[in-house]
């Protein structure tokens, strides 16, 4: 049966930068949603049933029909400093009219180099070098580049083999999906996978960990399979190790106590550049800057994207270390890294990275995480002994809950949990049986409040 779909706000409101009155534009009906191929989506569930989102502001989303969504998920794990700011429109629209496109090759244009030092700003000490891309994955696929190239370039070329996690996310992209640890995304494409890449145990342990505020306290040996590892391939034939600070799409897992610390020693001791994927750590999702600053680890490269521009327009970033870069920038003049994408440093997405990071920095958000983090995690721990819950995690403005498994139906009961929640008017996200939580950063007390009194109203019913 068809359903009606109305989208009733116009997309482009009369007033540049806000949209005072919803203005009915058009109604969509089943065929209308057709064409779209939605990404990571149940397509014919949705299309049969779709949750629509029509404008947003700060803390809200509203669906077309004018219901107020609380957003707890910073759209994903993106608009750090809330929806609709006015500074970041109007820096968009003001480089547009200025100068829409500037070609990144051979050519550069002030934007580019004002967030690169923008960014290295925020970085921890030594990481001092930006290469911009488009998204998280293409952030990936060019930190495992450039991990490649450096020891080619040193004359360490043997060094081709790549170790990732289980249960790590690494984006899309076939680089990725090589060094990522999820099922679903790599066994379609199995055969096609980069060659020469191996895996760590991923480190979450329900049986000893449960229910655990902050870092838990097991677990630090896992970091030990790295030295298993190299034992098998020889750290001779070993590039680099990427690994989520935390682990965000796997369901919030969160590193125990030393583990980052112990991986970066064996790192160092092997010669093996330590990648950390900030794709949602960064941007002061746990109460720093990036995670590194906060679990006192720096790696060798930064690859991060979302929070950049506030998921205003996309872009991503690879940041490097002095050395990584000073490593290419010998012999004789010339292009030294032949890789590049026609919108890396684009001007639009510069000018909303420059605006995003003045927010951030004149609002205080990249630490603010920490200042909310134990009112956050009292919330989140507070439902403990509801609706088939069997652990609660948490850091900075980070949470997760995770449930029993309908048995047979894995998935079943988050999705039905992530379903109510959406209309009681919250946004969450849903992986597996584990449902994540990670609010704009400039969430207050009271909107923590109503996101675990809904959640604690929703399971009650499952
Ligand atoms: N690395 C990490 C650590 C990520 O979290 C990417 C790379 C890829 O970024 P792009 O911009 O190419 O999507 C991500 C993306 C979820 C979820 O459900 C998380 C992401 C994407 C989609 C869903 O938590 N993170």
């Amino acid at each position: 049966m068809a359903s009606s779909v109305k989208f009733s706000y116009h997309p482009r409101p009369q007033n540049p930068f806000h949209s005072p009155e919803p203005q009915p534009v058009m109604n969509a009906s089943r065929a209308d949603l057709e064409a779209y191929w939605m990404p990571f989506t149940a397509n014919r569930q949705f299309k049969a049933k779709p949750r629509l989102l029509a404008k947003a502001s700060g803390m809200h989303y509203w669906t077309p029909d004018g219901r107020q969504i609380l957003d707890a998920v910073a759209g994903l794990w993106c608009v750090n400093a809330g929806h609709g700011r006015r500074e970041i429109t109007e820096a968009v629209a003001s480089q547009l009219e200025t100068m829409d496109y500037a070609p990144p090759f051979q050519m550069g244009h002030p934007g580019a180099f004002e967030l690169a030092n923008a960014v290295v700003k925020i970085s921890p000490a030594g990481l001092d070098h930006v290469f911009f891309t488009n998204s998280g994955s293409e952030s990936v696929e060019t930190g495992l580049k450039i991990a490649l190239a450096y020891h080619r370039v040193r004359g360490d070329g043997a060094r081709t083999r790549l170790i990732g996690r289980e249960r790590g996310y690494h984006g899309v992209n076939f680089g990725g999906i090589s060094v990522g640890g999820i099922m679903p995304n790599r066994k379609m494409w199995a055969n096609s996978l980069i060659p020469g890449v191996d895996h760590l145990n991923h480190t979450h342990d329900l049986k000893a960990n449960a229910f655990s505020r902050g870092e838990p306290a097991h677990g630090v040996e896992r970091a030990e399979e790295l030295e298993r590892l190299i034992a098998l391939h020889d750290a001779s034939s070993i590039a680099a190790l990427i690994v989520e600070p935390i682990a965000g799409s796997t369901g919030v897992l969160i590193p125990p106590k030393g583990y980052l610390k112990r991986l970066r020693e064996i790192c160092d001791k092997h010669g093996i550049l330590l990648i950390f994927d900030e794709v949602i750590t960064g941007f002061g999702r746990t109460g720093s800057p990036f995670a590194s600053q906060e679990f006192g680890v720096t790696p060798d490269i930064i690859t991060c994207a979302k929070g950049l521009t506030n998921g205003a327009v996309p872009m991503g970033a690879v940041i490097v270390s002095k050395k990584i870069y000073d490593a290419f920038m010998q012999g004789p003049d010339g292009i030294e890294l032949f890789h590049g994408y026609t919108y890396s440093a684009h001007p639009t997405a510069c000018a909303a990275g420059i605006a995003t990071l003045a927010i951030y920095e004149k609002e205080q958000l990249l630490t603010r995480a920490k200042s909310l983090a134990r009112y956050w995690e009292d919330a989140a721990h507070a439902l403990k002994g509801s609706g088939s819950l069997i652990d609660i995690r948490n850091y900075g403005l980070i949470g997760a809950l995770e449930f029993e498994p309908i048995p047979g139906k894995p998935g079943a009961r988050a999705f039905d949990v992530y379903l109510k929640c959406f209309e009681r008017g919250l946004l969450t996200r849903q992986t597996g049986d584990i449902l994540a939580l990670s609010p704009p950063l400039i969430v207050e007390r009271s909107h923590i409040d109503q996101i675990f009194g809904t959640l604690s109203d929703v399971l009650k019913t499952i």
